[in-house]
């Protein structure tokens, strides 16, 4: 009796348990490497994340570039790819440090306690990102808290986090990666080093298969063996995948209403009323521009319309501060969104009416949409309604 009660303890004392991770591959080197690869993706994913956030959400003091036109696809993509790289690097990296779970005394001094409290925020805050990112991606809304709001905020959490293990860790990192090219050249140690390297390789592969499986919604020479893409480039109605349908969001009658109007409205009660007629009699703009969902699938189109900046000035205001575009679609989030001045002014925004030299199919935003370059696709109003010219001076 009295032994077994002994017995239980020392079994699971840290210690015993530490002893029966036995892998060759809980090892500080492999750790410090899967550390730096991570330490590369996230930061990567972070500042792309936080121009994906102020494109979306500009805030007043910062004037959000048009050119490179491109520039919101590219670092999107690299958001999102980054991203689902980072999953099979977080797991090995997990994997690789399960052990020090059971590290006795669990803390040695007060730097030690923070450093080992913020593997918390570390590790929770990293799987937030990568599942709700990647629900995300397979357009999967499981969740009702609001997507890239919580997104954002816990990624500051996790960053700082990362920022705190990464300060922490540093100088045994470095001594660490350094230490693997010992010349310990005993056959054990040799097919433990190579044990390593092959389970580095394969999760550098790993790494590397999502990323190329995934990258085909955005490189449409990568489409075929873009087995976890959602949307294919050249895929979709004209050519280009649609994110919501006419129908999804309610618009599929009032949409093809053929006494469609345009409303233009601004200071001192200017208002026109524009039908589609009048639209293309207008002067009309060619450009090529992509589509640059959230989501990470992106594509280029050709876009024809009328220029923003002209139906601004056929109301007749200057020097106005932003336009705010309204759909014909009731509600949901997307169904507006807001230009500055300075976006306005770029010739190629425009209300688009043609897209591929066709009229838009109604997915796309029949009778008119808004279309602008190094813009996130979710401001790209579909099923425009209404302009409403802020501010300015009336002529
Ligand atoms: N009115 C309206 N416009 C919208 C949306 C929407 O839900 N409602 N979705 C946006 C999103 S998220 C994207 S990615 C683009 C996609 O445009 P497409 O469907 O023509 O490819 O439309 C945007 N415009
Ligand atoms: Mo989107």
């Amino acid at each position: 009796m009295a032994r077994t009660r002994r017995a239980l303890p020392e079994q699971l004392h840290p210690d015993a348990i530490q002893r029966r991770f036995t892998s060759d591959l809980h090892d500080p080197r492999t750790a410090a490497i899967l550390g730096i690869a991570i330490g590369v993706t996230f930061t990567t994913c972070f500042v792309t994340g936080l121009m994906s956030h102020f494109l979306q959400n500009p805030p007043t003091w910062l004037s959000t570039p048009t050119r490179p036109a491109g520039l919101y696809r590219a670092t999107q993509a690299v958001h999102t790819l980054t991203g689902v790289a980072s999953i099979p690097l977080l797991l090995a990296k997990l994997w690789v440090v399960f052990p020090k779970l059971f590290e006795w005394p669990p803390v040695k001094s007060v730097a030690n306690a923070l450093e080992r409290l913020a593997l918390l925020p570390l590790v929770g805050g990293s799987l937030f990102l990568l599942l709700s990112g990647t629900a995300n991606l397979a357009r999967w809304y499981p969740y009702s808290f609001f997507f890239t709001a919580a997104h954002y905020h816990v990624a500051w959490i996790t960053f700082g986090a990362m920022a705190i293990h990464l300060g922490a860790k540093w100088v045994t990192m470095r001594a660490n990666v350094g230490a693997g090219r010992d010349d310990d050249s005993t056959e054990l140690a040799v097919a433990s080093r190579s044990q390593r390297r092959t389970f580095l390789a394969g999760v550098a592969g790993t790494a590397g298969l999502v990323f190329f499986t995934t990258a085909g919604n955005t490189i449409s020479g990568l489409s075929r063996i873009a087995a976890l893409a959602q949307r294919k480039p050249g895929v979709g109605p004209q050519g280009v995948p649609v994110n919501k349908s006419a129908k999804g969001a309610g618009v599929a009658e009032t949409a093809m209403d053929p006494n469609y109007r345009l409303t233009i409205t601004g200071r001192k009660g200017r208002k026109l009323s524009l039908s589609l007629a009048d639209l293309q009699a207008m002067p009309q703009h060619e450009t090529e521009l992509p589509i640059a969902c959230v989501e990470g699938w992106s594509t280029s189109a050709r876009w024809t319309g009328v220029r923003i900046s002209d139906l601004v000035a056929k109301l007749g205001i200057a020097d106005f501060d932003r336009v705010r575009i309204q759909s014909i679609q009731r509600g949901g989030a997307y169904s507006k969104s807001e230009l500055t001045s300075g976006q306005v002014d770029d010739g190629d925004t425009l209300l688009a009416l043609l897209l591929n030299g066709e009229p838009l199919h109604i997915d796309h935003g029949y009778p008119a949409r808004l279309i602008a370059p190094n813009r996130p696709g979710v401001l790209q109003t579909k099923w425009v309604k209404s302009l409403d010219v802020r501010g300015g001076v009336v002529r």
